[in-house]
């Protein structure tokens, strides 16, 4: 594996670069041009600066997190082979400068879901946190205005404003759009898009739906074993891959996340970890990333993801708002760097312990 850590832009990222690279054993970062809107075609040129930047602070693009997808391939629109092109295109002209993962989603008219973003846990912290109660009380038009307050001055990534401001168009798009069709323009997508993929060896890494239901009554298709698996059947190319996000997976507290990432081997791209503790399996909240200050048994996830040989990024995910950082909520630099040591940690002890094991076989 490679430690990485998602950077937003020096416009939009309070962290900086110089900072990133103190951060021991970080190479690399996982970036966007963040400024472009789904459906548009990114150039050359803006991928080029891009790297630019990110190499003279001595550091290299390990991955794009996101190429997001038009809503148009999404919902199967009349006009959604012009926005195919546009993302092939895009995926070609990063091919061309040497940027090979590209993390995505296909979740309809939200990204990820949270109904807070600084609840205080015991230690003085915040953190994102989700109740199913506080989803089901909202009506979906107001959940920008329900969480902006805590925003930091910050633009979460799927929260943009513009595409809040058309949050009802949106929705309407999607009558009539059930598990199934979504299914199939996902397929209609990812079959299109992988002659590219293959040419420009571009690893596409879809990235689970957050929470991993239904929200909203809004279709949600890449949430459990089952249906990714599915999802990897249907277009079998090595390209067509996934993002394994423990947080998001690890919301519903069915999915066995080692045992998920067993059942992956060979299709896992890129990897988010982080840890969620819960209230209840409708109320939980985001922890530090150590096992013990949340839910999740965090060595069994590092050491899946070594025992299926994993190589590819891997970044520590939303950290928790600590020694009075201002910044956007989940993407502070001190609990990231606090998760990357300690995933680092993981990984160098269950390396060792595993080459020791091999080496005693042996004798
Ligand atoms: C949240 C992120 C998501 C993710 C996208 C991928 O913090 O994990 O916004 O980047 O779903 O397209």
């Amino acid at each position: 594996m490679e430690m990485t850590l998602r950077w937003y832009g020096s416009q939009h990222d309070t962290v900086t670069l110089e900072q990133i690279r103190q951060i021991p054993g970080v190479k690399g970062v996982i970036t966007t041009l963040y400024d472009t809107m789904p459906g548009e075609v990114w150039s050359r040129q803006q991928i080029r600066a891009m790297k630019a930047e990110v190499e003279a602070a001595g550091l290299h693009v390990a991955g794009i997190e996101s190429v997001n997808v038009h809503e148009s391939i999404k919902a199967g629109a009349a006009d959604r082979d012009i926005y195919i092109d546009h993302y092939r295109q895009t995926l070609e002209n990063l091919g061309e400068e040497d940027i090979h993962l590209v993390c995505y989603n296909f979740m309809p008219v939200f990204d990820w879901t949270r109904t807070e973003l600084a609840r205080r846990r015991p230690d003085g912290s915040t953190v994102l946190a989700y109740t199913q109660k506080a989803v089901d009380e909202l009506i979906p038009e107001n959940m920008f205005t329900s969480i902006a307050g805590d925003l930091n001055g910050s633009i979460m990534p799927g929260w943009e404003p513009e595409r809040m401001e058309q949050v009802k168009e949106l929705f309407a798009m999607y009558k009539g759009i059930n598990e199934e069709k979504l299914f199939e323009n996902l397929t209609y997508f990812l079959e299109r898009i992988m002659p590219v993929c293959d040419r420009y060896d571009i690893n596409m890494a879809i990235h689970p739906d957050d929470p991993a239901w239904s929200v909203f009554g809004l279709p949600r298709i890449i949430t459990g074993k089952e249906k990714i698996q599915r999802m990897l059947k249907v277009v079998e190319n090595p390209h067509n891959g996934v993002t394994f996000c423990s947080g998001s997976y690890g919301t519903n507290l069915k999915n066995d996340l080692p045992d998920m990432i067993r059942s992956l081997k060979g299709r896992i791209h890129f990897a988010h970890v982080r840890n969620l503790k819960f209230h209840s399996a409708e109320d939980f909240e985001e922890a530090a990333h150590l096992s013990s200050d949340g839910s999740f048994d965090m060595y069994e996830i590092v050491k899946a993801l070594y025992e299926i040989g994993f190589s590819g990024p891997i970044r520590p995910d939303h950290g928790r708002m600590i020694w009075g950082e201002k910044a956007m909520p989940g993407y502070g630099l001190y609990d990231r760097a606090l998760g990357a040591a300690y995933i680092n940690g993981l990984w160098e002890a269950i390396e060792k312990n595993a080459k020791a094991q091999k080496a005693g076989e042996e004798r």
